[in-house]
């Protein structure tokens, strides 16, 4: 859809003398129609993590891993999009031989206009900041699940609405995200363990020269009483995107999720896609901003990262916003 301008202060003081008039000056940005966006449902997101769960820990080179990994295809095909698969294999931290996959889903694959979504598919091997079974994987229902929930969601809102945003829309699920060094595994520090597949992405696009406008990386959206703060990648990389994201979701009525506090930068997916893919990329991730001593929520990297944490109020709020960002491009 064109964007429709209108200048609204003509009829009462003439176009050139509102722009001269400097206070009453409105943007191009603020001039353009709302378009509204489909409706995201939460409880079709929800169950979508709750599957992803329920194959167990997706833990690279098991049998519950390589499981989802089909379903998420199955799924993002089932809803009409071109699917592209990267099997890869790297190193982890420990020596071990991970067999990874990356999977991109195109919708409007013709579209030169493009937005990137991502969030990792992957889960923890290890529940390293647990007291009890820190050696045993986790559920991961927020951290992995609930990102490739909203993305999933996401497909299928845009199939089954009759109104298509204008631009087209790409999402990356990665995996190996979550493999990296814990801090007490008695190794001598080594960079770069964390988000193997956006590492190898960023080297090997899934299409020669592929560009994106932007990309907006989705870890950790679902828990309760999830704030999201402007993380310090995000900021420096792509400040504008993180404004535009965290106004649409104040806009809509979401600002009791998206905060405008800024936090500390961190490693993540979007890290690689800006740095080596060259694609400004912001991280929506969960900041636990009544604790200094964690970034994360209480449940990060603990068996208690299960379905129990996930709330249908914060994944409509992260899933609307993400759609009206995206029909109004
Ligand atoms: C670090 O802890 C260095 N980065 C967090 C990335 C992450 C892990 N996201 C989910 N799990
Ligand atoms: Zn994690």
């Amino acid at each position: 859809m064109l964007a429709l301008l209108f200048c609204c202060s003509l009829a009462l003081h003439g176009c050139d003398s509102a722009e001269k008039g400097g206070a009453q000056q409105t943007t191009v940005e603020e001039m353009k129609e709302t378009v509204q966006a489909p409706a995201f449902n939460p409880d079709s997101a929800y169950a979508l993590i709750a599957k992803q769960v329920a194959f167990g820990p997706r833990v690279p080179n098991t049998a519950a891993h390589e499981a989802t990994g089909e379903w998420i295809v199955a799924k993002l095909k089932g809803y009409g999009l071109e699917v592209k698969e990267q099997r890869f294999q790297m190193e982890a931290y420990n020596g071990t031989t991970l067999n990874l996959r990356n999977i991109i889903a195109s919708i409007n694959p013709g579209a030169a206009n493009r937005v990137l979504l991502a969030a990792h598919w992957d889960t923890r091997p290890l529940a390293d900041k647990d007291e009890k079974e820190p050696n045993t994987p986790i559920d991961g229902a927020n951290d992995g699940a609930s990102g490739v929930g909203v993305l999933l969601e996401i497909a299928r809102t845009i199939k089954e609405a009759q109104l298509k945003p204008d631009v087209g829309v790409d999402m990356i699920f990665f995996d190996g995200e979550d493999y990296g060094q814990p801090d007490n595994s008695g190794l001598s520090y080594k960079d770069d363990t964390w988000c193997l597949g956006s590492q190898y992405w960023s080297k090997n696009k899934h299409v020669p020269n592929y560009r994106a406008k932007y990309g907006v990386l989705l870890d950790m959206v679902g828990a309760e009483n999830a704030r999201f703060a402007r993380e310090g990648h995000s900021m420096q990389f792509a400040r504008e995107i993180v404004n535009k994201v965290w106004k649409a979701g104040n806009k809509i009525g979401y600002s009791d999720y998206f905060k405008y506090v800024n936090a500390p930068a961190i490693i993540d997916d979007h890290y690689y896609v800006n740095r080596v893919g060259n694609i400004r990329m912001i991280d929506i991730i969960e900041y636990n901003m009544n604790n200094p001593d964690d970034y994360f929520g209480p449940y990060h990297h603990r068996h208690t990262d299960n379905m129990d944490v996930i709330s249908k109020n914060t994944l409509k709020a992260v899933g609307q916003t993400l759609l009206h960002v995206l029909y109004n491009e």
